[in-house]
């Protein structure tokens, strides 16, 4: 196949392949500003660019392997079709829907698929039309020069009908620079109980563009890809009454990032920050909300766990929140990596402002255990510590009518000490000291004075128990217990 760029596709190029088309036009019955494609589709050289097939479902399989661009229109029929816009040749830069350029899948259950390469993916309209449709956009293949799966300008919709749509930023390509988000442009639910789906490429969010899940009970998930937010920075979601659900990406990435929205009414919303970098000394987690969700009924917000080992645990909320009811949890402390390492501490619960009109729970993370010390012929190697527990709420944390609960978050174990195993004179060695629980407050509650309402430091970890030696004179000792915060 000789290397070819598709050009333009104008009206007059297309009325030139069909007489019938021409005669409509005399008619008035087809505007000349939207082509119509009455069989295959070709470009102004006379090249086929999608060819339509009958299928058994009252539809067309429609195929097209060059890009869509400009003012082309390629559209199904009122039957279930299944449209595929993939991309053979690396073309350039330029998008594999252009702008201008739309898909259209009319009534019935579509199936369409853009898969994109260099140029990206959608800058153009992607429409399911009626019907309960099926939409996917990804890459192609990693690629040098990523760009978004729905460029900004792009419009993926579902139309009316329970539609499916999962989009795909894009990978690291063959450099080390970051992928790209999934959605950059404009992703709508419209009515129906949709599904979208946006997970970003590497160190990507999976959105940084507008969602809308529209009328119907929408599931929207946003998942950012290594060390990204789900939703990031400027990205907007929007659903009444959607289950939405964020979640950053490894090495520490939030939920919902700083400067995003989640506009949530009646809905609920989870967000999770992603694990910290898990090399050498773990790194932080990530966030849940650094940015805001507003008038949700219901949020979960949690930070990523530390990454192993001592890494510490994100924290749940450092952005704005206004729900009926919340709980707010800071990550727990890192896995501990091996002997006698000490556990990771606990995340804080709230560090932004978190206003409940109904019931309020903000935690402190729990804090890891110690990883128990080695045996060894002579000496037994000590536990390490337990993690510290995290402080529930630095802010501002208010609940208007229902209970607002507050804690710190529980100490980890300290590690076991290893056992001393030569019969002739081996020692065990000493157990970890447990973590300390976390501070309930050091913040600013309101609402308190409500029945139910409870502020707790957080539980002490256990002393790692010594390890065993020869006899009892040479047994390690236990471990002393962490201590336990007042509220
Ligand atoms: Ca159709
Ligand atoms: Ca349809
Ligand atoms: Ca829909």
């Amino acid at each position: 196949m000789k290397p070819r760029r598709t050009k333009t596709l104008t009206a007059a190029g297309a009325l030139g392949q069909s007489a019938a088309v021409l005669s409509l036009l005399a008619a008035g019955l087809v505007s000349s500003a939207v082509p119509a494609y009455a069989a295959d589709d070709v470009d102004e050289d006379g090249d086929v660019v999608c060819t339509h097939t009958a299928n058994t479902k009252g539809g067309e399989d429609i195929r097209c392997e060059l890009r869509i661009m400009d003012d082309m229109v390629i559209r199904g029929t009122e039957g279930a079709d299944t449209i595929v816009v993939s991309i053979v040749l690396l073309p350039g830069d330029f998008p594999a829907v252009g702008e201008g350029a739309r898909i259209e899948g009319l009534g019935g259950d579509d199936t369409i698929t853009v898969l994109y390469g260099r140029g990206g993916g959608i800058a153009g309209t992607v429409d399911g039309g009626d019907g309960d449709d099926t939409i996917e956009v990804r890459a192609f293949s990693s690629d040098d020069a990523p760009r978004e799966g729905v460029m900004a300008g792009g419009v993926v919709s579902g139309g009316a009908g329970d539609d499916s749509i999962t989009i795909e930023g894009q990978g690291p390509g063959m450099s080390d620079r970051a992928g790209t988000a999934a959605n950059a442009g404009t992703v709508d639910g419209d009515d129906g109980s949709d599904t979208i789906t946006l997970n970003g490429g590497t160190r990507a969010a999976g959105n940084i563009g507008t969602v809308d899940g529209d009328d119907g009970r929408d599931r929207i998930f946003a998942t950012g890809g290594e060390g990204s937010a789900g939703n990031g920075e400027d990205g907007v979601i929007t659903g009444q009454g959607d289950e939405i659900t964020l979640a950053g990406g490894g090495a520490g990435g939030a939920g919902n990032g700083a400067g995003a929205k989640v506009d949530a009414v009646g809905g609920k919303v989870t967000a999770t920050g992603g694990p910290g970098r898990g090399s050498g000394e773990g790194g932080t987690g990530g966030t849940g909300n650094a940015g805001q969700i507003l008038g949700a009924s219901d949020v979960q917000l949690t930070g990523g766990q530390g990454g192993a080992w001592l890494g510490t645990g994100g924290t749940g909320n450092s952005g704005t929140v206004t729900a009926y009811s919340a709980q707010v949890t800071g990550g727990s402390g890192s896995e501990n990596a091996g002997s006698g390492k000490p556990g990771g501490n606990g995340g804080t619960g709230n560090t932004g402002s978190v206003r409940a009109t109904g019931s309020l729970t903000v935690t402190g993370g729990a804090g890891s255990d110690g990883g128990d010390g080695g045996d060894d012929s002579g000496s037994g190697s000590p536990g390490g510590e337990g993690g510290n527990g995290g402080t529930g709420n630095t802010s501002d944390a208010e609940s208007a009518t229902g209970p607002l609960r507050v804690s710190g978050g529980a100490g980890g174990r300290g590690g076991a000490g290893g056992n001393g195993t030569d019969p002739s004179g081996g020692t065990g060695g000493a157990g970890g000291r447990g973590g300390n629980g976390g501070d309930a407050n050091t913040g600013t509650l309101t609402g308190t004075d409500t029945p139910g309402s409870a502020v707790t430091g957080g539980a002490a970890g256990a002393g790692g128990r010594g390890g065993t030696g020869v006899d009892d004179r040479t047994d390690g000792k236990d471990g002393q217990a962490g201590r336990g915060d007042a509220g």
